[in-house]
């Protein structure tokens, strides 16, 4: 049997990255397959060749994942790309997908593009977020989609991995999938004629890039509600520098518990504020107490 990648989900359409040959085919799933699991790109299926040159799917091994906006199974990174200037920084917003991604198990790595863009304050800037995000515990890449810079570091960082891109609107998400894959990024849903009617449908491309690496031509989110995803009790656990420290309670929310180790670690300056302000802003909590520790 071969081994292969669903690139390609459209309407009836199945396009399968053959891992030995590295060529492209159709495939049809067995009646089997198709009665026991839909099937989406980025699965991971087994099958043999038709003479025809299709490709019978006769099994699809079984998700790490499945994203629903894209729908693309088996994510292994997002790339959350910020933007000093053009547009400014948003923390919270990227706070936000690091926490979201994280809980869906897609390892965000943070990348920052139009870096050629920047004078010396955005520079400055650039720097200050870079080293706060690092400290939390996050790989962040700085980028020029523009001159090509950085690329070939993303490249490394992603190598072999499924990918997408996430991140607001005019962050250049864009001109980076533009810069690796030449192919342009689709944002819509695609509609269809089809026998019975109009379906609207969301088509989903990988398109393959650097060192093995594929990545979804139809972006992440660009704003997300935490709350929608992740139980309030848990947003803690996807603020990796808090994992660091232990409370006297395990199940401390790091609020208003007695013997809380993640404010003693704010006090300390050990936590950034801007982290830990995005978290209770996340958890829709006010600390009276934060206007002294946080100035
Ligand atoms: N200076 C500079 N501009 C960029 C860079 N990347 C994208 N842009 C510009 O930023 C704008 C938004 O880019 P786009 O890729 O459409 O962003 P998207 O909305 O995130 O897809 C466009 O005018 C791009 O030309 C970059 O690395 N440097
Ligand atoms: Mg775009
Ligand atoms: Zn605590």
């Amino acid at each position: 049997m071969k081994r292969g990648l669903v690139v390609e989900r459209e309407a009836q359409l199945i396009g399968v990255f053959l891992f030995d040959s590295g060529q492209k085919v159709r495939g049809i799933p067995l009646g089997k397959v198709r009665a026991k699991t839909k099937i989406y790109a980025g699965d991971y299926v087994r099958g043999r060749l038709n003479a025809d040159g299709t490709f019978a799917i006769e099994e699809v091994e079984e998700r790490k994942n499945l994203l629903i906006r894209p729908p693309i199974a088996n994510v292994d990174r997002v790339i959350c790309v910020c933007s000093i200037r053009d547009p400014d920084f948003d923390n919270y917003l990227l706070d936000c997908l690091l926490a979201v991604y994280d809980h869906v198990g897609c390892n965000p790595v943070i990348v920052f593009n139009k870096i050629d863009a920047l004078g010396e304050e955005g520079r400055e800037e650039l720097r200050l977020w870079t080293d706060l995000y690092q400290e939390a515990g996050y790989e962040v890449i700085h980028v020029s989609a523009k001159n090509q810079e950085g690329l070939e570091r993303l490249k490394d960082v992603v190598e072999g991995e499924i990918c997408i891109l996430a991140g607001p609107s005019g962050v250049g998400k864009s001109s980076i999938l533009k810069a690796l894959t030449g192919a342009e990024l689709r944002t819509g849903e695609v509609s269809h004629k089809t026998g019975r009617g109009r379906h609207t449908t969301t088509g989903v491309k990988l398109l393959p890039f650097g060192k093995g690496s594929f990545m979804g031509d139809s972006p992440g989110f660009s704003k997300v509600e935490p709350l929608n995803f992740i139980r309030r009790n848990e947003i803690r656990n996807y603020f990796r520098e808090f994992l660091r420290y232990e409370c006297k309670f395990p199940d401390c929310t790091h609020t208003t518990e007695p013997g809380c180790e993640v404010k003693e670690a704010l006090k300390r300056g050990e936590i950034s504020c801007y982290r830990f302000k995005s978290y209770l802003k996340m958890m829709k909590v006010f600390l009276e107490e934060l206007k002294e520790i946080c100035r």
